[in-house]
């Protein structure tokens, strides 16, 4: 099945000059790059991508890490990639959440580790399913940025000005 997926590279992959080695590692899937671009990451958007992890008692310190605060470096690598299979296969090649447990030879096992507060420095962030996908691919990306037509779109109408938006349900 045609999907498409959002990859995140973290402040910890940028701060260790991970990016060249995590893009080959992602080409071995064959996949395509729909969209790609540098996110300086707002308390806005760090708090509703990880709203499913609001409830959890390292949630200001998830905030803080996708934000750059404990790396100084203030942006992640944002990225869609789009073709057969998308989700598993990247998901696949990241290893697991828990980079302890992530196989040795997948992206996190590799070069993730979990701080001395017990949060994962798991390096990438990887959509877990469809829905997961197409709610974080919407929160991270305008229509125009992605080349694929990836989800209806409608024209919206922001100071006047129309542009491509992200159809309403
Ligand atoms: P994934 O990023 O693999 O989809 P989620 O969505 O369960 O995993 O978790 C989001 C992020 O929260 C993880 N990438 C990791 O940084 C952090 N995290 C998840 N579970 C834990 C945990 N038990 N302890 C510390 N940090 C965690």
């Amino acid at each position: 099945m045609i999907q498409q997926t959002l990859v995140l590279i973290k402040p910890d992959g940028l701060k260790k000059s991970l990016t060249g080695n995590i893009l080959t590692r992602l080409s071995e899937t064959k996949l395509e790059i729909a969209a790609a671009k540098m996110v300086r990451v707002s308390q806005e958007l760090a708090e509703e991508h990880y709203e499913h992890m609001r409830d959890r008692p390292f949630f200001e310190e998830l905030i803080n890490y996708i934000r750059g605060e404990l790396h100084a470096r203030r942006k992640v690598m944002a990225m869609v990639y789009y073709g057969e299979d998308a989700i598993k296969k990247v998901r696949e090649l990241a290893g697991a959440t828990n980079p302890e447990e992530a196989n040795s030879v997948s992206i996190r096992g590799a070069y993730g580790r979990v701080t001395t507060k017990g949060v994962y420095e798991n390096v990438i962030h990887t959509s877990t399913s469809e829905e997961e996908a197409e709610r974080e691919i919407k929160l991270w990306f305008n229509p125009d940025e992605i080349i694929f037509d990836v989800y209806e779109t409608e024209v919206i109408t922001r100071d006047n000005v129309k542009e491509r938006g992200w159809k309403k349900r």
